[in-house]
């Protein structure tokens, strides 16, 4: 009987054991397919590849600012125009109708990527978020946005994404930390939004259930997003070790994006990014600078205004010169960096006529001469008196900004073996005599420049 028992009590754990590693199996296999197996993370050099290979990116400030644009109760405001409210000492709620007025029925975002394709831009940074606080998006955490604040109710960003997927173009997003709408935040700072003596005591508050949660709306509702660009982290209640945990939250959401320095306190001398991991970061952004010999070592891109101004400002004319943009694209290019050149639509939703001139003109050089940019590494021969050189493998591309009157252009290249050369803009590729000295080259040019802004030579080399 008690052997019988004993035998009873074996089969009975026997089959509840096999239903429990069933049980197991079953749950396993189900993580299986919900959870696949962690994708490799890609190495940063991996990460960086679009961006380096891309040089040359729109920058677009847009939002409520652009309807004073630049102008407060009949005053002109001192100062770049996205400031207008902190500049004009705006107290938020008469800010906020501004947004009552921002109905931009002109705006097309399948134009404006199509002119920044034009123009050889590969990527679009916007700005989902400026200092001012108002979204462009339509974000849960907030009314003050596109969707629930003014009378255009469109995602300008979904449209934005749309076409960028369209166009081939990546859609980036500027963010700025420093927020002056948010009571959490900078709002109580009036009439100072930037006093940065100034603490928030529910800033955390800020960060947790409302920055975060925006960056996650971003990184979820648009596509994949090529970077994350942050702005306004001087303010004193943004740390580095803040800086860094958004690093990870953001890597954590979307590994293979990109972050600017701004993310952290790594903004310093020419802006560029340490290359030790003190500070948070993908690269560095010089802004309205070249540095004078590049950021060795250090990603870096250049963010410049077209005129003085990022946000839109009725009466800035003060327009760079096409041949100065294309000659900044170049320099950049010859220093290894990457030049994100910004442009401020107005409230109709249009790019003021002078920028789009330069853009379709920048698009024409582009044209021809794009070779001599995308994908280019730094001038291994410095700065020629000239103009610049930017390099791929053994081939440099002679940016001639001064055409030799003598038709002789010499290049400081010692030693070198010159195998051909020729002009980017001759379909033909007809070759130019070139003849070597001890420690220089050089090649003989015709008499006219094909470009008179910047005519490429291609040298191809046999000794690099
Ligand atoms: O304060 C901003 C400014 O408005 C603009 O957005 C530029 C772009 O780099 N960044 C800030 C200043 O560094």
């Amino acid at each position: 009987m008690r052997q019988k028992q004993g035998r009873h009590w074996i089969v009975i754990a026997v089959t509840a054991l096999a239903a429990l590693l069933g049980l197991l199996a079953m749950s396993c296999s189900q993580n299986r397919q919900t959870n696949p197996a962690p994708k490799k993370e890609l190495t940063k050099d991996q990460r960086m590849d679009w961006w380096r290979d891309a040089r040359f990116g729109m920058f677009i400030h847009w939002g409520l600012y652009a309807v004073p644009a630049g102008t407060y109760n009949g005053k002109r405001v001192d100062g770049i125009g996205e400031w207008i409210m902190n500049n004009g000492k705006i107290p938020v709620k008469e800010y906020e109708k501004y947004a009552e007025q921002f109905d931009p029925v002109g705006f097309n975002a399948d134009q404006w990527v199509r002119m920044a394709k034009y123009a050889g831009m590969k990527y679009i940074v916007i700005t989902s978020k400026h200092h001012d606080g108002f979204c462009l998006w339509d974000s849960k955490v907030t009314k003050y946005d596109i969707m629930d604040a003014t009378p255009f109710k469109r995602d300008i960003l979904k449209e934005l994404s749309v076409a960028c997927k369209k166009h081939g173009v990546k859609l980036c997003f500027y963010h700025s930390i420093m927020d002056w709408h948010h009571p959490d935040a900078q709002a109580p700072f009036y009439p100072n939004y930037n006093d940065t003596s100034q603490s928030n005591p529910n800033f955390d508050r800020y960060v947790e259930t409302y920055l975060k949660p925006q960056i996650a709306e971003l990184l979820a509702n648009y596509g994949p997003i090529g970077v994350l660009w942050f702005d306004g982290e001087w303010i004193k209640d943004w740390t580095e070790p803040k800086g860094k945990d958004m690093y990870a939250y953001i890597r954590g959401l979307r590994p293979s994006i990109l972050i600017n320095n701004r993310v952290g306190k790594g903004r310093k001398g020419m802006e560029g990014l340490s290359k030790s991991d003190e500070y948070a970061g993908d690269f560095g952004t010089p802004e309205q600078q070249i540095p004078p010999t590049g950021l060795p070592g250090v990603d870096w891109e250049t963010c410049m205004t077209i005129n003085d101004t990022w946000g839109y400002k009725s009466y800035d004319e003060n327009w760079k010169s096409t041949e100065e943009l294309v000659r900044n694209l170049a320099d950049i290019a010859s220093k290894g960096g990457n030049f994100l050149l910004n442009v401020g639509p107005t409230p109709e939703g249009l790019f003021p006529r002078p920028i789009e001139r330069r853009l379709e003109e920048i698009g024409k050089w582009m044209a021809v001469n794009s070779e001599s940019i995308y994908g280019t590494t730094a001038s291994p021969i410095g700065k020629p008196e000239w103009g610049r050189c930017t390099a791929r493998g053994n081939t440099l591309y002679l940016h001639v900004f001064q055409w030799p009157a003598d038709g002789k252009l010499d290049v400081p290249l010692a030693g070198g073996q010159a195998a051909k050369a020729y002009l980017l803009a001759d379909k033909k590729h007809a070759a130019l005599p070139v003849s070597g000295g001890q420690d220089k080259l050089t090649i003989s040019v015709p008499n006219a420049a094909p470009d008179s802004i910047d005519s490429v030579i291609v040298l191809v080399t046999n000794n690099r």
